[in-house]
């Protein structure tokens, strides 16, 4: 087992807690310190009350932890930084800013999540490339475009080992998101499940790039441990698993679930995802890194609904 110590800010999260498992597997529960702005119901290991914006509260935490890699996952998500934008980009900027300074005072390795949030306006948006123009209609997507940029720069003038994916929407079992406008197709898991009818606030053709969780927690280690010369990219690599609609996904839960009724309602998160791609481009994060996805819409279906079987609602 490796030694070193891990922190993880935004840990109570839909990423945050399933990373944190997997860290803690690979490097033990008391190396891996999760942190968030609450305390979780029952902390599965090491955890300290860290709000992100109280620089002195975590300059003081990194110089006592001295953790070698920092996972930056606490963040404001597309819907929900469409409330109250100012609050949003304070959290998403303020917070990466004290993140990248602290990196630059204690030299550690830091993985920033950023998304498929960061297109829009005239971005191509069927197999959206890597270096595409990028014009972001939600202060999320503003952030995490601005958020890219500061990564990169604090990597050429500081030298700071920062590393970073564009995030699809990412679907699990073990959590649950908030705030996003991919979060129906984790709901749409949970009604299908209990028997019970789901509305969804997207309508029926949306197509967005999605990722299950497994891919996506397997991305963020496998870019972490790359060596350095591989990352070519400082500011944040297109990363895909799938892409589907609210009535595919449907489709293929009845394959499972035959009575399974969805009906669309869209409302002001439609208006995101049409801003949003419909698919993604990741060869340059596939030829640096060997990133390859391996859930499918119909794999992903099939271990979902297994796991929420188990769920005692
Ligand atoms: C959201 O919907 O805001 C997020 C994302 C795609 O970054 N899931």
């Amino acid at each position: 087992m490796k030694t070193e110590t891990i922190l993880v800010t935004g840990a109570n999260g839909q990423i945050g807690t399933v990373l944190t498992t997997e860290l803690r597997a690979r490097y033990g529960k008391d190396h891996v310190i999760a942190t968030d702005i609450r305390k979780p119901e029952a902390p599965t290991g090491a955890f300290q009350v860290l709000d992100v914006l109280d620089r002195e509260a975590l300059f003081a935490l990194m110089e006592q932890a001295r953790p070698s890699q920092v996972y930056h996952l606490a963040a404001i998500l597309s819907a929900k930084g469409e409330q109250d934008p100012q609050w949003a980009w304070e959290i998403n900027m303020t917070g990466l800013f004290n993140i990248l300074e602290a990196a630059k005072a204690f030299g550690f390795k830091v993985f920033y999540p950023s998304s498929i949030a960061v297109c829009g306006g005239e971005t191509p948006r069927v197999n959206t490339p890597q270096h595409a123009v990028l014009q972001p209609q939600t202060v999320y997507g503003i952030s995490k475009v601005a958020g890219e940029h500061w990564c990169n720069y604090y990597h050429k003038k500081y030298g700071v080992d920062v590393r970073s994916v564009r995030y699809p929407g990412i679907i699990g079992y073990q959590s649950l998101p908030g705030g996003g406008t991919t979060d129906y197709a984790v709901d749409i898991y949970h009604y299908a499940v209990r028997g019970e009818d789901f509305t969804c606030f997207l309508a029926a053709d949306a197509r967005l790039p999605m990722m299950y969780m497994a891919d996506a927690v397997r991305a963020t280690l496998e870019i972490m441990e790359a060596p350095p010369e591989q990352i070519r990219i400082r500011t944040s690599y297109n990363i895909s698993g799938m892409n589907f609609t609210p009535a595919e996904v449907a489709a293929a839960i009845k394959e499972h679930v035959p009575g399974f009724k969805v009906d669309y309602a869209p409302d002001f998160r439609q208006q995101i995802a049409e801003s949003w791609p419909e698919s993604i481009e990741d060869e340059e994060a596939r030829k640096d890194w060997g990133w390859s996805a391996e859930f499918d819409l119909p794999k992903m279906t099939a271990d979902m609904l297994e796991h929420l079987r188990q769920l005692d609602y």
